[in-house]
């Protein structure tokens, strides 16, 4: 079993519905960061949908290696529909798949890598950290930032996040940057 062999599994906008499983990884971050294509990218097949138009992904989009390990696609926070889902923030449906789900080894957060990390993106981090949840930040889209300011930039990002900027990982799926590594990453957490 390897990462291309990955399907589509199933939707869902109720966790519950989310039978047990030995191992999961998850793709979270806000709205139009680059969740979708990212999954796609480790993957190296085009299983998650893509689009330009935010807030895309709306429910729990689960795709399988095997019977029994996960990636998960969740919808993106901050992309508010009305005045009440942008009070919900995440909202219920993240916040009840993240809690207590056993299999979940990695939550991979991504932050745009030239916006750097937004308050919503740093009380996600904060919020996983009181959970108790594995995660690892993310910067996405790296190919926006040029060269010469790039190590800048990620350093800059990193300490925003209160992270050593060798732990933010930097990453674009339009020129391939970062994403063998980050291949290798999902494959040890799944078992593969
Ligand atoms: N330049 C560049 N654009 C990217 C990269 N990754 C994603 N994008 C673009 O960003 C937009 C959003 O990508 P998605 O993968 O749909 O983002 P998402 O986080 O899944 O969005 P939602 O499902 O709406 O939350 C698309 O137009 C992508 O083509 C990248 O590495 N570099
Ligand atoms: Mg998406």
């Amino acid at each position: 079993m390897e990462l291309r062999d990955v399907q589509y599994l199933l939707s869902a906008t109720d966790p519950a519905r989310l039978a047990p499983c030995a191992a999961e990884v998850t793709f979270l971050g806000r709205s139009n960061v680059g969740k979708s294509t990212l999954l796609n990218a480790v993957c190296g097949k085009a299983v998650a949908q893509v689009s330009s138009t935010p807030g895309r992904t709306r429910a729990l989009n689960v795709f399988a290696l095997g019977t029994d390990r996960r990636l998960v696609d969740v919808p993106g926070y901050g992309f508010a529909l009305g005045a009440r889902a942008e009070r919900a923030l995440w909202g219920p449906m993240i916040e009840g798949y993240l809690r207590g789900r056993e299999s979940l080894r990695m939550a991979f957060v991504l932050i745009d890598a030239q916006v750097g990390p937004t308050k919503l993106d740093l009380q996600m981090l904060e919020w996983l950290k009181a959970e108790g949840i594995a995660w690892r930040a993310v910067a996405t889209k790296a190919d926006r930032v040029g060269g010469s300011r790039a190590a800048a930039r990620r350093r800059e990002a990193a300490l925003a996040a209160g992270l050593a900027p060798e732990r933010l990982a930097w990453v674009s799926a339009k020129n391939g940057r970062g994403i063998a590594e980050l291949r290798a990453e999902t494959a040890a957490l799944l078992g593969l």
